[in-house]
């Protein structure tokens, strides 16, 4: 069995580069989407064709997922066939809207589905009706390779197959999807091909002075996920796009000076964020909610990771901007959050992810009612 709508997606896009239609690729900020991005484009390179552009949303201004805003900047694109990544399979009405800017849009997603899918032209998502493909725990990096196999058939090998599985090694690790049956080849392979690696920005980050004496390829390997974890973009692009596409060692060389400095300022306000949530916590509550205006919202991710995995309760950690707040969510093993989410939905704007980890966005007026609906409902399934 393969996966669902996977050939019919590789034949499409085969098509629109045989017919030289536009191609935009849209994918999450997070590795596994810069990753799943970078591999798609350069299989459709590899393949003959061009992308004629590729957008990462700000995470800080515009939201996570298909944003609206992001649509716009890209309409002048349009008509042209959208591929989204790692993201959009809760984005009901921003799919709408993508159509109705001309775009044909493709989603590449392995988030959960809550209740319905949207409306694109072909979907992807190991957890829709009829996917019968026995392995469900593939990152989006994994299912744009097997993708990529598709389009590129009989070209999929040697140094290119190498250099794509770079990233998909490293995205797989990064979105810490489990490491058995493909994952853990990927993973392998990956590692493998990075040990002389063809791309100069991760050559350039094995090589620099804070990382080449580390004591093996996996702590290497797992700074540099923590080090490209920023989700910060410019012209919307992200760090982690510009390094691991970089076309030379110095130019690489640069981006990892930037990166590494960013990273230590970034262990510093991950710490006080946490430090910030701790002076809140009530050993009696059932579980952790906090935010605050303060918080950088590209870290509050990072930050509920690391409380979650001390406190062992399920974690909500929010940045409070003027009307809106966007939060993060962790839970421990065996709680599943987005279940849990369902439960309050009608207090939130928007919410999808994982069982284990995902985010929600919220009127400020509905912070507490939110919360208390949490805990209500949660204690309830505990008793
Ligand atoms: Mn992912």
């Amino acid at each position: 069995m393969e996966i669902k709508n996977l050939k019919r997606c590789g034949e499409r896009i085969l098509r629109a580069i045989k017919e030289g239609e536009r191609i935009v690729l849209y994918g999450d900020t997070d590795l596994d989407g810069v990753c799943s991005v970078i591999v798609l484009k350069e299989t459709i390179e590899a393949a003959g064709g061009s992308v004629a552009a590729v957008y990462f949303p700000d995470r800080e201004k515009e939201g996570h997922g298909l944003t609206e805003k992001g649509l716009r900047y890209l309409a002048k694109f349009s008509p042209a066939l959208l591929v989204i990544m790692d993201l959009g399979i809760t984005s009901f009405s921003e799919t709408k809207i993508a159509r109705s800017l001309g775009f044909e849009v493709i989603i590449i997603d392995h988030h959960e589905i809550i209740d319905k899918l949207p409306e694109a032209e072909i979907i992807v998502n190991p957890y829709q009706e009829g996917d019968e493909y026995d392995f469900k725990d593939l990152a989006t990096v994994g299912l744009v390779f097997k993708l990529s196999k598709i389009i590129l058939g009989e070209k999929m090998k040697g140094s290119l197959k190498k250099k794509l599985v770079e990233l998909v090694g490293l995205a797989t690790i990064a979105d810490m999807v489990s490491p058995v049956r493909e994952n853990k080849e990927f993973i392998e392979e990956g590692k493998e091909a990075m040990r002389e690696s063809q791309r100069p920005g991760i050559r350039a980050f094995l090589e620099a002075e804070e990382i080449k004496n580390l004591p093996n390829l996996d702590e290497k390997i797992s700074r540099l996920i923590s080090a490209l974890n920023i989700r910060e973009e410019e012209n919307h692009l992200t760090v982690s796009y510009l390094l691991l596409t970089s076309l030379s060692f110095e130019e690489g060389r640069e981006i990892v000076k930037k990166i590494l400095a960013k990273y230590k300022k970034r262990k510093q306000i991950i710490e006080k964020i946490i430090k910030a949530v701790e002076e809140r916590i009530c050993e009696k509550d059932p579980i952790i909610f906090a935010g605050s205006s303060d918080f950088d919202f590209t870290l509050v991710s990072l930050a509920a990771s690391r409380i979650c995995q001390k406190y062992k309760k399920p974690t909500f950690i929010y940045k409070k901007w003027e009307d809106e707040a966007g939060g993060s969510v962790r839970t421990p093993e065996g709680i599943d959050g987005i279940s849990l989410m369902k439960k309050c939905s009608s207090f939130l704007l928007r919410f999808g992810g994982h069982s284990q980890a995902a985010g929600f966005r919220i009127k400020n007026e509905n912070l507490e009612k939110f919360k208390e609906c949490l805990i209500r409902n949660f204690s309830k399934h505990q008793n």
